[in-house]
């Protein structure tokens, strides 16, 4: 749909792999649902089953974690963040970073308090070292994964609140990258029945940008893997 090729480098997109509780696959499918690209193929890694600790999954990425995105010279991108910049700067229409340097610095400082701040430590596999290895009950790991977001949400509402560049979104009128995290952090904590109440900012606008089809069909319940 539209989007010209930036370089002679673009590769084709010949698969995603995903799984539709992952937020960070969720992050991926919004950014390219808003750029307009399908890729050819989407594969589900199941992790509850272990399917991202499978011998032909670590093979493509090491880490053991979703999302990744395989190009059709046999390349494959991993880590959503450097995925959702891979895409923006390869199909630049519509972009997700804006023009001026320090408005790029606040929405990728946003971005990141989510993504490196908030939900590596309500991962599954911090989960479940909480249970299996250390012991604690399923309250004390539900305290926890409140907890974290929490103590995330709380900055974030103080840094979207006060900021005049917030607008409809995040930053301004036009989905950025920090929006795309948004909304996969919010649908999470509401699967754990996190009072929202106190984050009047954080609700308004995921509640405009669910508005969006982009984000709508990215939603991990519209997804063919859905359960
Ligand atoms: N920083 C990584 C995080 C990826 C990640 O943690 N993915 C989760 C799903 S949201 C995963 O694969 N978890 C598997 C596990 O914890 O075993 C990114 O942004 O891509």
């Amino acid at each position: 749909m539209g989007s010209k090729p930036s370089s002679p480098f673009r590769r084709s997109i010949v698969k995603l792999y995903d799984y539709f509780r992952s937020s960070a696959a969720y992050r991926v499918r919004i950014a390219l649902n808003l750029k307009g690209i399908a890729p050819d193929e989407r594969t589900f890694v199941h992790l509850r089953m272990g399917g991202q600790r499978a011998q032909d999954y670590l093979a493509l990425n090491p880490q053991g974690l979703v999302p990744a995105l395989a190009l059709d010279d046999g390349s494959v991108l991993t880590q959503s963040l450097a995925i959702i910049e891979y895409l923006d700067e390869e199909y630049p229409s519509p972009p997700l970073l804006p023009a001026a340097a320090a408005e790029r610095a606040r929405v990728r400082a946003i971005a990141l308090q989510i993504a490196c701040e908030i939900h590596p430590l309500n991962n599954l596999r911090v989960l479940n070292y909480l249970i299996g290895t250390l012991g604690v009950t399923k309250e004390q790991k539900d305290g926890w994964y409140r907890y974290w977001i929490d103590v995330g949400f709380e900055a974030l509402e103080k840094a979207l609140t006060r900021d005049a560049r917030t607008g409809r979104y995040c930053h301004g009128d036009t989905p950025t990258l920090t929006d795309v995290c948004l909304v996969p952090q919010i649908a999470n904590a509401r699967r754990f029945d996190i009072d929202m109440s106190p984050y009047p900012t954080l609700m308004r606008i995921d509640a405009s940008l669910n508005e969006l089809p982009a984000f709508a069909a990215a939603a991990p319940a519209r997804q063919p893997d859905a359960e």
